[in-house]
């Protein structure tokens, strides 16, 4: 048993050193977010929790809906994904979906409360005539006042103009993991490729949805890595999801060792801190992560999630048990930012 006199001292023992980018610079090194990673958990906690109420509401949450409006079939390796028609997963390769079904699938996310519209595509790139059948579903998602978001893969500068005169509010492509371990998990597109759609996107003034996924078998830093490039793209992206791999049968990492929870918490917190501004979401991999667990996420700064009982190809939590969640939590939806 400790004395009073020894619980004061460790009460008010020095907080770690805080790390932040060098002064007078806005990048982060991976050595610094390295040291946020390594902070004790309730150092590491409060300082996303001060950070999170500096810049959001902490009790409020976005709720994106996800529709797969063209599955399987990929051309692609990426060792995590379902839909690469290289891996025997069961997924069914399907073509594009015609604008009345995503109308109807659009109406009844926003009726069920989503305030996003994510569309989502098996492509490598898409051609010409798929960036224009995806706009005409851009301008039907912005009938209906959601935001939208599409993620189609690589773009093209054209296509990513024509998309952003359809109404297109967010752009989705991931760097997925660090720059040293991407070519353990991806080979027919790199690094390089991925920027210059990014960079194609913001050029043309929309905005930026960019995160990517733990529990590869990466290392702790390269989890660092992989949020080090996200923070230091310039400006950071508006919307960052951080998903959790989903084992899939049939792709590589089937049998991949799981991450510690902890350690998404961390990631979570880790974006938060370092991408203050950023909607952080709460990705893929909730339906096996537990109610407490995703509440530590919340805690950590998520403040988004994928609402719907679909991600693409895999299961999500049902939208009723996601409306329980934040009314067990006192929180609540946050109000729709169409422009
Ligand atoms: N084909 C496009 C592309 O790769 O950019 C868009 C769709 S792709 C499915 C979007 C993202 O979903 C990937 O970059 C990856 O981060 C995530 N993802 C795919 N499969 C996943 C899985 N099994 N578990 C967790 N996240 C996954
Ligand atoms: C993102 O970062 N995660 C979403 C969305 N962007 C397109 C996709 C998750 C996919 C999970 C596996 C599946 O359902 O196929
Ligand atoms: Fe294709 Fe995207 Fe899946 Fe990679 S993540 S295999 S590009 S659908």
């Amino acid at each position: 048993m400790s004395t009073p006199a020894e619980q004061v001292v460790t009460l008010h023992r020095p907080r770690p050193a805080a790390p932040a980018p060098a002064s007078g610079e806005q990048r982060w090194s991976v050595d610094a977010i390295e040291a946020l990673f390594n902070l004790p958990f309730p150092e590491l906690m409060h300082r996303a929790q001060t950070v999170h109420r500096e810049n959001f509401d902490p009790t409020l949450v976005e709720f994106a809906t996800l529709l797969s409006i063209k599955t399987g079939g990929c051309a692609e390796d990426c060792g995590y994904c379902p839909q690469a028609a290289r891996y025997d997963t069961g997924v069914e390769a399907s073509k594009l979906m015609e604008p009345a079904e995503v109308l109807a699938a659009a109406q009844r996310a926003k009726d069920a409360g989503a305030t996003r519209f994510c569309m989502g595509a098996a492509w490598r790139s898409p051609k010409d005539r798929d960036v224009e059948k995806v706009a005409e579903l851009i301008r039907t998602v912005k009938s209906l006042g959601l935001e939208s978001c599409a993620t189609l893969g690589m773009l093209e500068e054209g296509h990513a103009q024509t998309l952003q005169e359809a109404g297109l509010d967010y752009y989705n492509h991931n760097l997925d993991t660090a720059p040293d371990f991407y070519g353990d998990i991806i080979t027919t597109r790199d690094y390089q490729d991925r920027l210059d759609t990014l960079a194609r996107v913001r050029k043309v003034g929309v905005k930026v949805c960019c995160g990517g996924i733990v529990g590869l078998g990466e290392t702790r830093r390269q989890r660092a890595g992989l949020v080090a490039e996200l923070a230091n793209l310039t400006p950071h992206p508006e919307s960052v999801p951080i998903n959790n791999l989903v084992k899939v049968e049939g792709t590589p990492l089937a049998d991949q060792v799981d991450l510690d929870p902890f350690e998404f918490v961390r990631t979570i917190a880790v974006a938060r801190i370092t991408m203050p501004t950023a909607r952080v979401r709460l990705s893929a991999g909730r339906q096996q992560m537990g109610d407490g667990i995703q509440a530590l996420c919340f805690l950590a700064g998520a403040n988004s999630i994928f609402y719907g009982d679909k991600l693409l190809t895999t299961g999500n939590p049902d939208t009723d048990a996601d409306v329980q969640l934040l009314e067990r939590l006192g929180m609540n939806r946050a109000a729709p930012q169409v422009r």
